[in-house]
């Protein structure tokens, strides 16, 4: 069996995604998510013109071989573009291994560990009262587990609010100016989780994500000021290569720390899993080398008792999410999905079989990933440049977004 054809598809179904289709001399088919939000086309170009015409010929079978051929054979390793590219080869290669054994993927990894995947829901609103009707709206939804974001009052574009409905950061030609207060943020963010614990009581898991935006010192402060909520978690703190000001943070709250959605290998979060500087490893199939690698990294962190949190936006394609899925049900010591839905129009260009259900989502039982990209669909819509914000601080100095 050989790869005879790899194909790039770019497509903006309500967003970017890029999907990589590979084809074997007897037709059968593979896709794997290459979508690096606001550098699409970087890692569409990438494929396309270094993996791809490496990728004819060789045995689909040998996905550790091509994985550890496109890591060391580039001699440049790492970086979100070369990751988000062999993560996209690996997912597809283990799609046709499943559909050659007639079994989905999370059989191949061992099988069902658990009967569903826990999610997370996103709920946000521009005051606390909004936000926590959407909490309400998720909970009758089935969500267990909710993410908090509010508008910090005075801080335009807070983090994680939509313009009224779906949150959607990526857009326009060039990146939205934001501007961002810490001192703001750190005063009000604790009476959205005292409000939040008062109408939902302490069963709900509560998560929120700082995205990056602290110090060490400022991390903890938060962290102390949010133990009385009990959080599932607080996430990215801060940004994950500052190693040292993740001690600094655990040397003053018991808050569970998530991170890892920007980390693309096992050696960026090494030391935050052995030294057990984070309670959640959020690194995701889509740019962590794919489910080759992201089960190195899980694996690593199983003993030390750190759970995974696959990040699982919605820039990530339904592909991403069906190879996270596959990852999810078979690992010992999965913590929680994140689960923000796709625009009906990127469901209908990436058909899927996984499914949500009353707090839990489920890779279904198609042989390989259970999902495909519809290229006819896909052309339907294409690619529109969009860009993730920028922040800055009163004065104009960019800050960490
Ligand atoms: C986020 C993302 O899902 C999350 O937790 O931090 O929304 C992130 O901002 C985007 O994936 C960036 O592309
Ligand atoms: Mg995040």
């Amino acid at each position: 069996m050989k790869i005879a054809e790899a194909r790039v598809v770019v497509t903006c179904p309500g967003r970017n995604f890029v999907a990589l289709k590979l084809v074997t001399d007897d037709g059968v088919t593979g896709v794997g998510d290459a979508t690096l939000n606001g550098r699409e086309l970087a890692v569409a170009a990438y494929l396309r013109e270094h993996v791809c015409p490496l990728l004819l010929g060789r045995d689909p079978h040998r996905i550790g071989d091509t994985w550890q051929y496109l890591y060391k054979g580039g001699y440049w390793r790492d970086g979100p573009v070369t990751m988000t590219a062999i993560s996209a080869v690996d997912t597809a290669l283990w799609d046709i291994k499943g559909k050659v054994a007639g079994l989905p993927v999370y059989q191949l990894l061992g099988g069902a560990a658990r009967s569903g995947v826990l999610g997370y829901a996103h709920a946000n609103g521009a005051t606390t009262a909004e936000a926590l009707d959407d909490v309400a709206r998720q909970v009758a939804d089935g969500y267990r587990a909710v993410r908090i974001q509010v508008a910090v009052p005075g801080v335009e574009g807070t983090y994680g609010v939509g313009h009224g409905g779906h949150y959607e950061p990526a857009h326009g030609a060039a990146p939205e100016e934001t501007t961002w207060s810490t001192e703001r943020y750190l005063s009000f963010i604790p009476s959205v989780f005292e409000a939040a614990r008062e109408r939902f009581g302490p069963d709900l898991r509560l998560l929120h994500d700082v995205h990056h935006r602290l110090t060490g010192i400022e991390a903890a402060r938060l962290g102390k000021a949010l133990e009385p909520y009990g959080l599932f978690w607080m996430e990215d703190p801060l940004p994950a290569e500052n190693v040292d000001a993740f001690r600094l943070i655990r040397q003053h709250t018991t808050t569970p720390i998530a991170t890892g959605e920007v980390v693309t290998s096992i050696w960026h979060c090494r030391d935050l899993i052995t030294e057990q500087l984070v309670d959640y490893v959020r690194t995701s199939v889509t740019h962590a080398g794919g489910i080759t690698h992201l089960r190195r990294i899980f694996d690593l962190a199983d003993l030390y008792r750190i759970r995974t949190g696959s990040h699982g936006p919605s820039d990530s394609s339904p592909v991403g999410l069906a190879a996270a899925l596959h990852v999810d049900l078979a690992v010992p010591n999965f913590g929680i999905q994140e689960h923000m839905r796709h625009p009906t129009e990127a469901d209908e260009v990436f058909p899927h079989a996984y499914r949500y259900a009353d707090g839990y989502l489920h890779p279904g039982d198609e042989p390989g990933l259970g999902v495909d990209v519809d290229e006819d669909a896909a052309a339907r819509f294409p690619y529109r440049p969009a860009y993730l914000p920028v922040a800055r601080l009163h004065d104009g100095t960019l800050h960490d977004w």
